[in-house]
C-alpha cells in the first residue's frame, strides 16, 4: 500500500482473534448492554440448555463445556440484549420524515422497540396500537385484496422453525406461495444447484468430518468475520498439518492467521496459528475458470498416470457406480484452453495445477464456500462445478469428505426445511392437506426478486415481513424503495427499527417481537424454539432474559394473531399451537416426516441431525445418480469490456448484514468509515488515480441495460492487495449499482458479487470531513 496518509486507513498487521477481538467486544458491550443482562446472556450462547447464537449458522461442538468465545457472536447478542429502547414518546416526537434522515447505523442503534406501532399519516408518526387492533386492521387489509397472490410474505433467516412453520401455514391457508426469503439472496444457488447435482440441497459434511479430512478448500467466504467459530475448526485442522487452500480475491486476515481466544497460551505469548497453506487471489467471478482449470489438470494427470500404468488420479469406480455425465465434463474441460482459464481466473496455470495437486494428494477433501460463490450470475453453475470437483475423486458421502456451503443466518436452512419456499413440492402439499384438511395453493409464487418486481409493477399491494430489512438488502436501492412506497399494507415483525420500516404504505405496522435471548412464556409455560445449522443439526434454543418490554410477543404468537384475524374460517387451532410449542413440533413432524420423534430428539443435548441423503451416497435425483453438470464458458458477463473492473460487495467486520454495529473493519485496516473502495495499485494507476482519491463508481453492462444510470459517488479509493481487475466495497452501499433484473437465471440470486463498473475521479466537491458515516446518509 502506498505511503499517503488517508484518514481511517491503516494496514492491520495482527492475526485474527486475539486481544483485538476481546477489546472489540468490550467496546461493543459497554455501548449496548446493562451488565447483569450481558453476563447472563453471553454464558448461555450455544450451550446445550441456552439459546442459539443469532450470529451465524456454524454448528456447535458436541460438548460445549463453557461458552465458546466469538467476537461477532458477542456483538450479535449484545446488540439484541441492549439496554436502549425506542418508546412511543420517541416516535411521537420524531416524524418519519425526520427518522428517514438518520443513518442505518443510527436507526438500529436506537435500541429495542417496546410497543406495537401503527403509522398515522396526519402526524407523520408511528403511534402505539393495541395488538388486537393491529391484527384486526391487518386482517381486514389482507382480506380486502382481490387476490391472495397480491400479497408478499418475506422471511429473514433468524426466524425459528416454529415461527417459520406457522408463518408458511398461515400464508398457504390464506392462499399464496409468495415467499420471498433472505435465502433467495444468499444460498439459493446451493438449494437449486445441488439437488440437480447430487439430489440434496444441503451440505453433506458434519463438524466431525473436519477431524478426518486431509485437505480443505475455501472458496469465497470470510470466516474471520462471518463465522468466527469456524476458525477454531480450521485452526485444529491446520495444526494437524491439513493443507488449507483459499481462493479469494481479497487477503482475508482470518484465513491467514488466527490467535485463539480459547487458548490462553496463544493469547499470552501472542502466537498465532497459520490458517491457509496456500492463498490464491482469484479475480472476482473467476471461480468457474479456476474450478475448470483444476478439473482439467486432474483429468490430464489421470490420463498420464493410466498411460504409465500408475495408480489413477480419479476414482473411476465411484464415477462408474454413482454418477452420470463424466465424459461430457471431461470433453468440456479438455476443450477449455489454459490461456482462457488464466485470463478469466487471474491465476497462472502453475497455481491452478498446484491446487489440483494438493486436491489429488489428499484422500479426503472438504470444500467450503460462501457468498463469493453463490452471488453471481452463474452462482448455480459455480456450486455445481464444486460438486463436480468433489465427485471426481469420490469426495462425497464418506467420512472426512464432502461439500460445505457455509450458510448465513442462524436458521436460514431450517426455515426452508419447514416450508418457506415459493415452489412447494407434492410432499409438502400432501402433508398440509392431510394434517389440516385445507387445499394449499400449488402454483409457484414469488421469490425475493420477483416480489419486488411485482410490487414495482403494481401487481402486489401488501408486504408482511417476518424480520429482516428487505428493501435495504435487495439490489436497486432507489427503485426498490420507490416500489415499497406504493403498497397498501406493510407489516414488519421486528426487534429493532430499520429503513425498510420507514418505507410507508397506506397502512404500516411495526410489531415488536421477542429476541432469541429472551424468555418466551406462553399458556403452557416457558417455551423453547428450534433451529437448524449449516450442517443440518437441529437443536433447541431457549432465551432466559427478561423481555425488553412487557408488550413484546413471540414470533409464533404474532403470526397466529395475524392468521386468526385474517382467516375467520381457519382449519388450524392457532391458540393450541401457540400455547405449547411442542404441539407445533408435532405438526411439523406430521407435515415433514424427516422430523420423526421431533420432541424427543430435540430434548437430547446437542439435538439431532436431519438426514441428508447425499451424505450416505443416496443420490435423490430422478436417475438415482449424481450428475456431473456443465457450465457454459468461463465468463460471467461476456459483455464486460476487456479492461473493465468488476466490483464485489462484502461485509465489514462491524456489521451483521444491514445491521451496522460500528464503522470499523479492523482486519482490513479501516476505521471510522465505510465509504471506501478497495482497488489494486495498478488499477488505480491505469485510471490516473492514487490511494485516497475521491472517486465515483458507475455501473456498466448488464446493470444499465434498461437505460437507467446507476452510480455511487464520492467514495474514497484505497490501494489494496486485491486481485487485479477486481474492486470491492461494502454491502449494502453497493446495492445502488445493481439492477433487479440482473440475477442468476436458475436461482434468482442477485449478482451482488459481480458488478461490472467504471471508476473515475469524483466530480463531487471535496468532503472536508472525509467521513461518510454509512449507507443512505
Ligand atoms: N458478523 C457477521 N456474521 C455474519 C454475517 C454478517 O454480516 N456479519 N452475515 C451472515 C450471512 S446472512 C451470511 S450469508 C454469511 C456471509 O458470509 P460470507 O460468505 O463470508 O460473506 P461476504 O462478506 O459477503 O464475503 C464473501 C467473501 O467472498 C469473497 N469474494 C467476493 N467475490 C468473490 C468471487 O468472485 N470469488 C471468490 N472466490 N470469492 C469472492 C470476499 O472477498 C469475501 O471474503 O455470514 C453470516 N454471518
Ligand atoms: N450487495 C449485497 N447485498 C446483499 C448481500 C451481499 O453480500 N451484498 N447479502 C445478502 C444476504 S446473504 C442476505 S442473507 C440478505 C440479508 O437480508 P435480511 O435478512 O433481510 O437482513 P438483515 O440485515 O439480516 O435483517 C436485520 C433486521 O432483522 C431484524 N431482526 C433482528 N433480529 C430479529 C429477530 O429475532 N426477529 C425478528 N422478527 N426480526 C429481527 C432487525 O429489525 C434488523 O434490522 O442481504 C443480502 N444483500
Ligand atoms: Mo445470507
Amino acid at each position: 500500500m502506498s505511503d499517503t496518509k488517508v484518514p481511517g486507513i491503516e494496514p492491520y498487521d495482527s492475526p485474527a482473534g486475539g486481544w483485538g477481538a476481546l477489546g472489540a467486544v468490550a467496546r461493543a458491550l459497554s455501548g449496548q448492554m446493562a451488565i447483569a443482562r450481558e453476563s447472563m446472556a453471553l454464558h448461555k450462547v450455544n450451550q446445550p440448555t441456552g439459546f442459539d447464537c443469532p450470529g451465524c449458522a456454524w454448528p456447535d461442538p458436541k460438548e460445549t463445556s463453557s461458552f465458546e468465545f466469538c467476537e461477532n457472536g458477542a456483538k450479535a447478542v449484545s446488540w439484541e440484549a441492549t439496554a436502549k429502547r425506542v418508546r412511543p414518546e420517541f416516535f411521537a416526537s420524531n416524524p418519519v420524515s425526520e427518522l428517514w434522515k438518520l443513518s442505518d447505523y443510527a436507526l438500529e442503534g436506537l435500541g429495542r422497540i417496546t410497543h406495537p406501532m401503527a403509522y398515522d399519516a396526519a402526524t407523520d408518526t408511528f403511534k402505539p396500537v393495541e395488538w388486537d387492533e393491529a391484527f384486526r386492521r391487518i386482517g381486514a387489509a389482507l382480506r380486502a385484496l382481490p387476490d391472495p397472490n397480491m400479497a408478499e410474505f418475506y422471511t429473514s433467516g433468524r426466524a425459528s422453525n416454529e415461527a417459520a412453520f406457522l408463518y408458511q401455514l398461515f400464508v398457504r391457508e390464506y392462499g399464496t406461495n409468495n415467499f420471498p426469503d433472505c435465502s433467495n439472496m444468499c444460498h439459493e444457488a446451493t438449494s437449486v444447484g445441488l439437488p440437480r447435482s447430487v439430489g440434496s440441497g444441503k451440505g453433506t459434511v458434519t463438524l466431525e468430518d473436519f477431524d478426518h479430512c486431509d485437505a480443505i478448500f475455501s472458496f469465497g467466504h470470510n470466516p474471520g468475520t462471518n463465522h468466527p467459530r469456524m476458525l477454531t475448526t480450521l485452526r485444529a485442522a491446520s495444526l494437524r498439518g491439513v493443507p488449507i487452500v483459499v481462493i479469494n480475491p481479497l487477503p482475508e486476515r482470518g484465513l491467514e492467521r488466527f490467535t485463539s481466544p480459547q487458548h490462553p497460551a496463544e493469547m499470552l505469548t501472542g502466537k498465532s496459528t497459520r490458517i491457509a497453506s496456500t492463498y490464491y487471489k482469484v479475480k472476482v467471478g473467476g471461480d468457474i475458470a479456476t474450478l475448470k482449470g483444476m478439473m482439467k489438470s486432474l483429468i490430464a494427470a489421470d490420463e498420464r498416470a493410466r498411460d504409465a500404468g500408475e495408480e489413477p488420479v480419479l476414482d473411476h469406480e465411484f464415477i462408474r457406480d454413482n454418477t452420470l455425465g463424466f465424459d461430457a465434463l471431461a470433453d468440456d474441460v479438455r476443450r477449455t484452453e489454459w490461456a482462457d482459464i488464466e485470463r478469466a481466473s487471474g491465476l497462472t496455470r502453475a497455481e491452478i495445477e498446484h491446487a489440483a495437486d494438493i486436491y489429488a494428494h489428499a484422500k479426503n477433501v472438504i470444500v467450503c464456500y460462501g457468498m463469493g460463490i453463490t452471488q453471481h450470475k452463474h452462482g448455480t453453475e459455480n456450486v455445481q462445478q464444486i460438486a463436480n470437483l468433489l465427485l471426481l475423486r469420490g469426495n462425497m458421502g464418506r467420512q472426512g469428505a464432502g461439500i460445505c456451503p457455509v450458510r448465513g443466518h442462524s436458521n436460514v436452512q431450517g426455515d426452508r426445511t419447514v416450508g418457506i419456499t415459493e415452489k412447494p413440492n407434492a410432499e409438502l402439499n400432501d402433508g398440509i392437506r392431510k394434517t389440516y384438511g385445507f387445499e394449499p395453493p400449488t402454483a409457484h409464487g414469488h421469490d425475493a426478486v420477483a416480489s419486488i418486481l411485482a410490487i414495482r409493477e403494481g401487481r402486489s399491494k401488501a408486504m408482511v415481513a417476518l424480520g429482516g430489512n428487505l428493501a435495504v438488502a435487495m439490489p436497486d436501492t432507489e427503485e426498490t424503495f420507490e416500489a415499497m412506497r406504493t403498497l397498501d399494507l406493510a407489516v414488519h415483525i421486528t426487534t429493532k427499527l430499520n429503513r425498510s420500516h420507514l418505507l410507508l404504505a397506506k397502512e404500516s405496522f411495526i410489531l415488536p417481537c421477542l429476541g432469541r435471548t429472551e424468555l418466551d412464556e406462553q399458556a403452557g409455560g416457558p417455551q423453547s424454539v428450534t433451529v437448524e445449522d449449516s450442517m443440518s443439526m437441529v437443536h433447541a434454543s431457549a432465551g432466559s432474559l427478561t423481555p425488553a418490554s412487557e408488550h413484546l410477543r413471540s414470533e409464533p404468537w404474532i403470526v397466529a394473531g395475524i392468521a386468526k384475524a385474517t382467516l375467520p374460517a381457519t382449519k388450524v387451532d392457532w391458540d393450541r399451537l401457540v400455547g405449547n410449542y411442542d404441539f407445533i413440533r408435532d405438526d411439523i413432524e406430521k407435515v415433514f416426516p424427516i422430523f420423526f420423534d421431533f420432541n424427543e430428539r430435540v430434548r437430547v443435548p446437542g439435538g439431532f441431525r436431519l438426514r441428508v441423503a447425499a451424505s450416505e451416497r443416496d443420490w435423490a435425483t430422478p436417475e438415482k445418480r449424481a450428475h456431473f453438470l456443465l457450465a457454459p464458458g468461463l465468463d460471467e458477463d461476456p459483455g464486460t469490456p476487456k479492461n473493465g473492473l468488476v466490483l464485489t460487495t462484502i461485509r465489514s467486520h462491524d456489521q451483521y448484514n444491514t445491521t451496522i454495529y460500528g464503522l470499523n473493519d479492523r482486519y482490513r485496516g479501516v476505521s471510522g468509515r465505510r465509504d471506501v473502495v478497495f482497488m489494486h495499485e495498478k488499477d488505480l494507476a491505469a485510471r490516473g488515480l492514487k490511494h485516497g482519491d475521491r472517486i465515483d463508481i458507475f455501473a456498466t453492462g448488464a446493470n444499465v441495460a434498461d437505460g437507467r444510470q446507476r452510480a455511487v459517488r464520492g467514495y474514497t479509493a484505497v490501494a489494496y492487495d486485491i486481485a487485479e481487475g477486481s474492486v470491492a466495497m461494502y454491502f449494502p452501499e453497493g446495492n445502488a449499482l445493481i439492477s433487479l433484473e440482473n440475477h442468476d437465471s436458475h436461482s434468482g440470486t442477485p449478482t451482488y458479487k459481480s458488478v461490472p463498473v467504471r471508476i473515475e475521479a469524483s466530480t463531487l466537491p471535496p468532503d472536508p470531513s472525509h467521513r461518510r458515516k454509512t449507507a443512505h446518509a
